[in-house]
């Protein structure tokens, strides 16, 4: 049984929709975060990151969405959600390493600020480009990922779940959504799929 620590809100949206969408048996654990439950050594034993999303199996702890999406895509081979062959899997890790190492660390500048600088004004100055990082991603993957009507093409992959993401963290960082068509067609679809729009809605609540 696999057991996936999450908390609502965040980036664990990413793998939760991706469990469900693939009818996986699991357990999950709401990790705190505002308590800090994330910080607390019985967490940092499932994670020495400290932080969501995690999946415990009984191989061991994968941490890293990336990691997470790929694992769940490999065990369940009958749903053809991990593109097969060398280069329709690197395509799809592309994607995925641009969401992890660009989007989401330029997303995390707008409340995490303390990770990177200690100075108010330098953390205020970071904050503010945010909006504009973020529009640049979006529109790299506007103009170069979404070949429709998912991702990589007829087929919905792990990325598509993954990018259930950025619409939130445009919202967050006040741009809209509606300059980019295929993205807010691609979050419209997602939620109209019967297992992610339930993830959707559960995690907006
Ligand atoms: N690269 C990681 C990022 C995970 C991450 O930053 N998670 C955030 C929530 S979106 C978190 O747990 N933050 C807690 C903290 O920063 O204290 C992944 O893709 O899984």
């Amino acid at each position: 049984m696999l057991t996936f620590y999450y908390a609502k809100g965040t980036s664990a949206l990413a793998a939760h929709i991706l469990l469900e969408e693939l009818g996986v048996t699991y357990q999950a654990v709401e990790v705190a975060l505002a308590q800090g439950a994330h910080k607390q050594a019985e967490f940092l034993q499932i994670n020495p990151k400290a932080r969501v999303p995690a999946l415990a199996t009984s191989e061991g702890v994968i941490t890293e969405n990336p990691a997470i999406l790929t694992y769940l895509g490999a065990t369940h081979p009958e749903a053809e959600m991990l593109p097969e062959g060398a280069f329709a899997r690197a395509e799809a890790d592309a994607l995925n390493a641009y969401l992890c190492a660009t989007m989401h660390v330029a997303f995390a500048h707008k409340f995490r600020g303390a990770r990177w600088a200690d100075d108010p004004a330098a953390i205020e100055a970071m904050g503010a480009k945010v909006a504009g990082n973020l529009t640049d991603c979006a529109a790299l993957i506007e103009a170069h990922y979404l070949r429709g009507p998912w991702a990589l093409g007829d087929q919905f992959t792990i990325c598509d779940a993954y990018l259930a993401l950025v619409p939130g963290w445009l919202s967050k960082a006040g741009v809209s959504l509606d300059q980019f068509p295929k993205l807010a067609a691609h979050w419209a679809a997602l939620r109209a799929r019967p297992a992610a729009g339930w993830v959707i809605a559960w995690h907006e609540k």
